[in-house]
């Protein structure tokens, strides 16, 4: 089959665009260069068709999709501090992008379209785990960017028959995610330090817990998406269903790599949720998704990637 990959060139788009290669399908990359880049798809560049361009130019999204019997929306500025900072951008790339894609995938005749949701839907909702039943509370735009794509997703769904999936990813981490940028997650800012043998901060006691999930996870749980009957106009969680804290983390980044290194603490970063667990039974029971990479394994194989990178 033909798929595009919106943001094909980003972390996770492109393990996406590998994977689909890897499986022989045909891969288009519509991608802005904006926080992906050409380095991430070096190994690959000859084996798919990219297109710069953006999302929230529905023309060029129209000419991506065009042949393409599914579409893999990843797409995004992916930050919850720069959507407070600057919403309307943040809101002209992640809703009318998405809606651009959904048009685009719609006159195009696709079949399937897969979004990249989030965590950040859930927002204020203190119980844990955190469900796809509960009732979305988000507090940031980004969350509201991400809840408004789902509820496209699935008007679609219901009125033009075309099938929606909306996946929403906790904290995703591995390989070709950027430590360097002021919004980077903290896996790659830890792994970073810690192999460079400098200081980790932690904002906050440490005492905070993240559903960590490894890339490859997050690929087959897109894969499942993209092929499994019964599932269009739904969401899943994609994570791992198991908590860890920042403390533990550091500690299980520092066996990876054989280094130990200085710890300090400031002040909790504002806006920051306290803790975050999945509870991943939909997606096992509905997708067949099990996270096959655990926390542990996938650090280790990050430590190796950075090390020989
Ligand atoms: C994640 C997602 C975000 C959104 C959100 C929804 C990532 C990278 N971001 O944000 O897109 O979906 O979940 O809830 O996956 N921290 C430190 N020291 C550091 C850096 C971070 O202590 O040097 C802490 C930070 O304060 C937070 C935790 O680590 O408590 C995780 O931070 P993050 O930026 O990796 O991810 P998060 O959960 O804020």
């Amino acid at each position: 089959m033909r798929a595009l990959v919106t943001g094909g060139a980003g972390f996770i788009g492109s393990h996406l665009c590998h994977r689909l290669l890897e499986l022989g399908h045909e891969v288009v990359v519509l991608d802005n260069f904006f926080s992906g880049s050409r380095a991430n798809l070096r190994a690959i560049a000859e084996h798919v068709r990219i297109v710069e361009g953006d999302v929230r130019d529905l023309a060029t999204v129209e000419v991506c999709a065009a042949g393409c019997e599914v579409v893999f929306h990843e797409a995004a500025i992916v930050s919850v501090p720069f959507s407070v900072e600057r919403p309307q951008e943040s809101h002209d790339v992640n809703i009318q992008g998405t809606l651009n894609v959904l048009q685009a995938a719609r006159r195009a005749g696709t079949k399937r379209l897969v979004f990249a949701s989030s965590a950040a839907i859930y927002g204020e909702e203190p119980t844990l785990p955190k469900s796809e039943g509960m009732r979305p509370e988000p507090m940031s735009p980004y969350g509201v960017e991400k809840i408004t794509g789902e509820h496209y997703l699935a008007t679609w769904s219901r009125l033009f028959g075309l099938e929606t999936v909306a996946l929403r990813y906790f904290n995703v981490f591995g390989p070709r995610q950027d430590p360097k940028s002021a919004y980077s997650g903290v896996i790659s800012i830890f792994v970073d330090r810690i192999l460079g043998g400098r200081p980790i901060t932690f904002f906050g006691d440490g005492s905070q817990c993240r559903d960590f999930v490894y890339v490859a996870n997050v690929i087959d749980a897109n894969i499942l998406a993209a092929t499994r009957d019964g599932v269009s106009g739904r969401a899943f969680n994609v994570a791992c269903g198991k908590r860890t804290t920042l403390l533990e983390l550091a500690t299980l980044i520092e066996r990876a790599a054989g280094v130990t290194v200085a710890r300090s603490f400031t002040d909790a970063r504002a806006g920051d949720i306290k803790d975050s667990l999945a509870d991943i039974a939909r997606a096992a029971r509905d997708l067949g998704y099990a996270p096959g990479v655990g926390v542990e394994e996938g650090l280790k194989r990050l430590v190796d990637h950075v090390r020989t990178a």
